[in-house]
């Protein structure tokens, strides 16, 4: 029975999908690297979570990549996962999709169909006389044999695809991606330690934007999705996530990665993905971690190793040997304590308005 019991929370925890949002599996599956009108954002005008996160500079312009509509993002009215874009994504939403779903369906099937039947065919109106049936060794036999085989063709695929998401690669990029009450910051010990901090970007029409402030575009990714500074990975490469927090417990997911795992406090969780298809990928701090746990979305550019090259020296990093670039000193990204030192709240905090917003990042001007 341990074994079955085993079977079963193993069966369980593979079904639920990593796409926590509801998402169509719709929309054209071409590239996404064009490089649009999205706005620049190595200028980062504003902290618009109120995190007091820094403000940087670059040594050349860098365009992220304008998102695809119905891929790596929800869907009004969708249902299902998310288009997977990792191997392992595809693997697991398969099986969850037509294997365990399937599986599911027909249980369902077979049991509303045996009580429809008793209560028609036994009913007391057509056996007055009940049936004083107690044992009957065959059928018992199935009712035990039965479902141990299907949760045995429940864990044989599971265990593959945990061992599919669990051997790590060996990778060609590292980052360290770190939780906040509430905005995520990655580092790149590869690329010269470099660091990015993303908080989420205020819709144009919040009372609360201020001055110079930027504000969401529709380029930028769907309402509170959209963050001012993505993660940018390289596609085809095997990127591994190092995933911590400096607070509290948040949880790292990316449904069309089919990736979530929790960022802890004191202890570091690795996963990894491969994403073959550049494009803009959109996730969320998937832990109940405090007042604005809604307001940290995670957004993953994936883009070529040649623009990848050129995102890492927008950010005055270097390329594994490479020789270190003279960065300027502008690039080097300040401290982003959550509250500062005199305990001022994040609220309360003053928002820098001095740095200037270049290819037309939207600011309230
Ligand atoms: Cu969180």
């Amino acid at each position: 029975m341990k074994l079955i019991g085993w079977a079963i929370a193993l069966a369980a925890a593979m079904a639920t999908p990593a796409a926590a949002q509801a998402v169509s599996a719709a929309g054209p599956a071409s590239a996404a690297t064009t490089t649009t009108a999205a706005p620049a954002t190595n200028a980062m005008a504003a902290d618009p979570a109120g995190t007091g996160a820094a403000v940087k500079t670059s040594t050349q312009p860098f365009q992220y990549d304008a998102p695809t509509p119905g891929i790596g993002e929800p869907v009004p009215g969708g249902w299902s996962t998310q288009k997977q874009v990792t191997e392992v994504g595809q693997q697991a939403a398969n099986f969850h999709n037509y294997w365990l779903l399937t599986v599911c369906a027909l249980i369902c099937a077979v049991v509303l169909f045996l009580l429809v039947f008793v209560i028609v065919r036994y009913r007391r109106g057509a056996n007055p006389e009940p049936s004083r049936t107690s044992h009957n060794t065959a059928i018992e036999v199935m009712w035990t044999v039965i479902p141990v085989l299907i949760l045995v063709a429940i864990a044989i695929p599971s265990i593959r695809l945990m061992r599919a998401q669990y051997s790590f690669p060996a990778p060609d990029l590292t980052v360290k991606v770190i939780g906040n009450q509430w905005y995520w910051t990655y580092d790149y010990p590869d690329n010269g330690g470099i660091e990015v901090v993303s908080n989420i970007l205020k819709e144009k029409t919040d009372p609360t934007l201020r001055k110079g402030e930027r504000f969401r575009t529709d380029a930028d990714g769907p309402p509170l999705l959209a963050v001012d500074e993505r993660m940018v990975i390289p596609a085809g490469k095997v990127v591994k996530f190092i995933v911590t927090s400096n607070d509290v417990i948040h949880s790292f997911a990316m449904p069309s990665f089919w990736t979530k795992i929790d960022a802890n406090p004191g202890m570091l969780n690795e996963t990894w993905v491969k994403v073959d298809r550049p494009g803009v990928y959109f996730g969320q701090c998937s832990e109940l971690c405090g007042a604005r746990h809604g307001y940290m979305p995670i957004v993953i550019d994936v883009v070529t190793p040649e623009r990848f090259a050129q995102w890492v020296a927008s950010k005055g990093g270097t390329m594994p040997g490479a020789t270190q670039a003279s960065a300027p000193a502008g690039a080097t990204p300040a401290p982003t304590p959550a509250v500062t030192a005199t305990g001022t709240p994040p609220e309360a905090q003053p928002i820098p308005t001095t740095s200037t917003a270049v290819n037309g990042a939207a600011t309230n001007e």
